[in-house]
């Protein structure tokens, strides 16, 4: 299957007004990394067909072959005050997931709190979010029509693989960013990543920046988006298993 490529012209002409400035490159070490270099403004967003140093949190690797997933990163400046930006990758989470459904016709895609896209418990998408000024950078790979042996890890897959659908890269990061728009400046309220998260009330496993495990039980997501797990103790940052599953 050859991927329609990213179209500066189709982007621009479909997004709803003027707030996002998109530009589109056929290769970039990391959107991320250079859009921060770029002194970024709100509305700010680079997508490119490639990333040869695509990143995920604590500087592990974000892989995609070429023009298989949609790689962008875009600058944003909620209108909250810091201590609730940990609601910024959870908000990200609903307007990616919500896209997805939406292009795909689907209701399977889900957010894993804190910043993964699943299908069936398997990564579909990632998402890395990095404080930069007053705003945050707002990173999202997403696999969309990635082949099977292509996958860089076992619990990952792709759009295609698991709806059969080929979608318009351009389309969806339309989509997005204007879901994303919506969801964050309409006072990034919690409420509706309730309904699109797979983590509540699933028996996890967690680990600590500081190389603790927990073991418990995800109960609720508090108002600054920490998990709040069944022992009453909230955690912010961690990486999180569903014990109930293989992933
Ligand atoms: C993430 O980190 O999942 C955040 C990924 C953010 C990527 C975007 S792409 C555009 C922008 N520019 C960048 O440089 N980054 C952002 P984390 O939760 O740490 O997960 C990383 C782990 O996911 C890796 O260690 C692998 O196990 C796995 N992984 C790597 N590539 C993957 C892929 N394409 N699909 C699914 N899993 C992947």
């Amino acid at each position: 299957m050859k991927p329609e490529l990213l179209s500066s012209e189709a982007i621009g002409a479909a997004l709803k007004d003027g707030y996002w400035r998109v530009s589109v490159l056929e290769e970039s070490t990391s959107t991320q990394t250079q859009l921060r270099e770029s002194s970024p403004k709100d509305g700010d967003v680079i997508t490119a067909e490639y990333q040869s140093a695509g990143r995920g949190r604590l500087d592990r690797k974000f892989e995609a072959v070429k023009s298989s997933a949609l790689l962008f990163s875009c600058y944003m400046k909620p209108n909250i005050s810091k201590e609730f930006f940990g609601k910024i990758p959870l908000l990200a989470g609903v307007a990616v997931a919500k896209s997805i459904n939406e292009i795909t016709n689907s209701k399977n895609f889900k957010c894993k709190w804190p910043n993964d896209i699943l299908f069936d418990e398997k990564k579909i998408a990632g998402l890395l979010c990095e404080a930069y000024g007053d705003g945050v950078i707002i990173g999202i790979g997403i696999n969309v029509s990635t082949a099977e042996e292509d996958l860089p890890v076992n619990h990952a897959s792709s759009i295609f693989l698991e709806t059969q659908k080929i979608i318009d890269r351009n389309k969806l990061l339309v989509l997005i960013l204007n879901n994303l728009k919506e969801t964050i400046h309409q006072g990034c309220d919690l409420l509706e990543y309730e309904q699109y998260c797979s983590t509540l009330e699933k028996a996890v496993s967690i680990t600590l920046p500081s190389g603790e495990v927990i073991s418990d039980v995800a109960q609720a997501i508090s108002e600054a988006g920490a998990l709040v797990l069944k022992s009453g103790r909230e955690v912010t940052v961690g990486d999180l298993i569903h014990i109930t599953t293989s992933n």
